[in-house]
């Protein structure tokens, strides 16, 4: 593990004792993720179907678009989560009494203060982990998180999920809650959410919490145009991987080149999106020593997005040894809230 910082700045008068900094991604745990990555990305490319891995959507501009994105009408998720969490917050304060929040890729925190607010009604004593790969959001959200609670300690990890799970140090107070909110387990395949919920439960103790919120099967009539809004953000969000791509890789895609395509897959329930070649073209990723031939309309596969059923997703978090204590839903059960505590 790296050293640990303290952050200055004048936010609020005590904020030296109530944030710390951690960065875990030091320079051998870079190298050897860069090295990974590189591999990824050219047997993504190489194989057929085509694929890239959706984290490839989150650079600056892609963060900043997908933020649009949970503000389209369309979207959505993020309004009926945010819902949810309004009428659940305080339950969930009740149920876990004085806790340890660790949320798993926080980013700007917004859903977060829903949890808070809840906590510091009832009184109960709260300390934030938040986990994000990006060190920029993770001190401006926890400084303007510590401006609005001035009792709240936040300990800041620049980390992937992986490798902040396998190094959280025992809960800082009674007990510990961990929070993957946000519909992100969906972007996991069958395979990676077995390898996440035993993630989840080695790095909590027995009878302590996690926290789920996930979107749920429903008509294509709304999934559908949840992923091809009318002012096409989620195309501009889909192209923009491969600017991405360029930037990192030092490659030549050219964006006019390829269309956004999103579907419902009903068999697999489960979104997914492509980006799809206007013409047979080749492409050079320099810095990986990469040339790729893709035939007029091939398609990439950028991202699954599953959406979940009730009952089998409870049977697998059972099945995982996370219990489902209660679950939440909006009136239409379009997105889902689930809170469960490891048994053993
Ligand atoms: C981050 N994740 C939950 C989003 C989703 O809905 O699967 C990513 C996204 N892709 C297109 N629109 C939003």
């Amino acid at each position: 593990m790296s050293m640990s910082n303290t952050a200055s700045g004048n936010t609020s008068p005590n904020l030296e004792n109530r944030l710390q900094i951690e960065q875990l991604l030091n320079a051998a745990t870079l190298s050897a993720s860069a090295l990974t990555e590189k591999s990824d990305v050219i047997s993504g490319l190489t194989q057929k179907p085509k694929s890239v891995q959706a984290r490839y959507f989150y650079d600056d501009d892609g963060s900043q678009l997908f933020e649009q994105i949970c503000d389209l009408p369309e979207y959505y998720l993020t309004r009926t989560e945010t819902a949810i969490l309004q009428e659940c917050a305080k339950s969930i304060a009740q149920i876990t009494g004085a806790c340890e929040l660790v949320e798993l890729g926080s980013g700007s925190s917004t859903k977060t203060r829903i949890l808070l607010d809840a906590y510091n009604q009832l009184n109960l004593p709260l300390h934030y982990v938040s986990i994000d790969v990006s060190a920029g959001i993770l001190e401006s959200s926890a400084k303007a998180l510590l401006a609005n609670y001035p009792s709240l300690q936040v300990h800041a990890l620049v980390s992937t999920y992986e490798l902040a799970l396998k190094q959280l140090k025992p809960a800082s107070l009674p007990n510990r809650l961990i929070c993957f909110i946000g519909s992100s387990l969906g972007n996991l395949n069958p395979q990676e959410c077995q390898v996440f919920f035993s993630q989840i439960t080695k790095a909590l103790q027995k009878g302590e919490y996690f926290l789920l919120g996930i979107d749920l099967h429903k008509s294509k009539d709304i999934l559908e145009p949840a992923y091809n809004d009318s002012q096409g953000v989620t195309a501009a969000f889909n192209l923009n991987m491969l600017n991405h791509l360029n930037q990192r890789f030092d490659g030549n895609f050219d964006l006019t080149q390829f269309e956004h395509l999103a579907f419902y897959n009903e068999t697999e329930r489960q979104i997914e999106m492509y980006l799809r070649s206007l013409r047979a073209q080749t492409v050079t990723l320099n810095a990986l020593d990469l040339t790729i031939e893709i035939a007029s309309d091939e398609t990439i596969l950028t991202e699954i997005s599953r959406k979940f059923d009730l009952n089998s997703i409870q049977q697998e978090l059972q099945a995982q040894g996370l219990k489902p204590m209660q679950v939440w839903t909006d009136a239409n059960q379009h997105f889902g809230v689930l809170l469960c505590r490891l048994l053993n």
